[in-house]
């Protein structure tokens, strides 16, 4: 595709200032009964992140606008579609975190929830922020077949077969070797699916026809693995310490990564090739896709 002259930075950090103030309307005050809850939900969302998957919303919805639809309430539903996943996202967050999970103690340089409240409350918190995101798609003022089709895509992508799923297979795997493939398949469930669910929501939102919500689901596909492989190689390249890890492992000698399973260079090799194919699936959708491009070439050159 062409690269148009964008200002993507600037689109970039306009949205996520938009996000950060639909997020703080959409959640419950923190003086609302029952008020430590409601805290340290607002908490686990406002708390900074780069708001990638909002992100990747708005931009897969510019990239399938379709012509003679309301502008207006087209926006609402984007807005709403794109705080869902990021009230996903911090749910899945808070919940990793936990003691019985990775259990760590800072996340996006803060205190992690469960060790600034407690772990009920975070428990709670994540378990809330679910329904919040699904009661804000159910209110998106577009077609009720698209709120349908939008719902099922995020329940399906967030469950058993996707991004809970994911953590599972994670869980389960721990001391493991993976192969290749069934490392590629619990990333694809466990980080993969949401991003891939926040483009295609995007692109069901606006209305997308079936040739666009094709080179979306490609892109979506290699942009999702693109993802997680950045960052293994971050894990790596940020910690001269993991020099010596053994085959198959994560940095603390646990959990299998891409550079475990590929070598770094076999890693950087795979990384390219999903750019490159998120970038060709983008083609067919002309100049409205250049911002999801811009976003391919930011998950891939991204240092943290
Ligand atoms: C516990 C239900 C449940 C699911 C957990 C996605 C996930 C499944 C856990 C996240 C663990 C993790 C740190 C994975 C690595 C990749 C990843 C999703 C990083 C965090 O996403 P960013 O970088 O975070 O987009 P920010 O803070 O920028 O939003």
């Amino acid at each position: 595709m062409p690269r148009r002259s964008i200002d993507f930075p600037a689109w970039l950090a306009g949205r996520v200032q938009h996000i950060e103030t639909v997020l703080d309307q959409v959640l419950p005050p923190a003086t609302t009964t029952p008020a430590r809850l409601h805290e340290s939900m607002r908490y686990a969302v406002l708390g900074g992140g780069k708001r990638v998957r909002a992100a990747l919303v708005y931009a897969a919805g510019e990239a399938s606008l379709q012509p003679g639809t309301a502008a207006s309430a087209q926006e609402i539903a984007l807005d709403h579609a794109a705080a869902a996943v990021e009230l996903i996202h911090a749910y899945s967050l808070v919940h990793d975190d936990l003691p019985c999970m990775d259990d760590d103690a800072l996340r996006r340089g803060r205190p992690t929830v469960h060790v600034q409240f407690d772990e009920a409350t975070a428990m709670l918190a994540g378990d809330a922020l679910q329904p919040l995101a699904f009661e804000l798609l159910g209110m998106m003022p577009i077609a009720p077949a698209l709120v349908v089709q939008g719902t099922q895509l995020l329940a399906r992508s967030t469950g058993s077969l996707g991004m809970v799923g994911g953590q599972a297979i994670d869980c389960a795997s721990v001391g493991c070797t993976l192969t290749p493939e069934a490392l590629r398949q619990m990333h694809s469930m466990k980080t993969g699916a949401l991003l891939e669910a926040s483009v295609l929501l995007g692109g069901i939102v606006a209305g997308a026809g079936s040739s666009a919500r094709q080179g979306l689901e490609t892109y979506a596909s290699a942009v999702g693995l693109a993802f997680q492989v950045v960052d293994d190689i971050l894990d790596v390249t940020a910690d001269t310490a993991t020099l010596g890890k053994t085959a198959g492992k994560d940095a603390a000698g646990n959990k299998p990564t891409y550079v475990s399973a590929l070598g770094l260079d076999g890693a950087r090799g795979l990384l390219k090739d999903l750019h490159a194919q998120a970038r060709a699936a983008l083609l067919p959708l002309g100049p409205a896709a250049a911002h999801l491009g811009c976003i391919a070439d930011y998950i891939v050159g991204r240092d943290h």
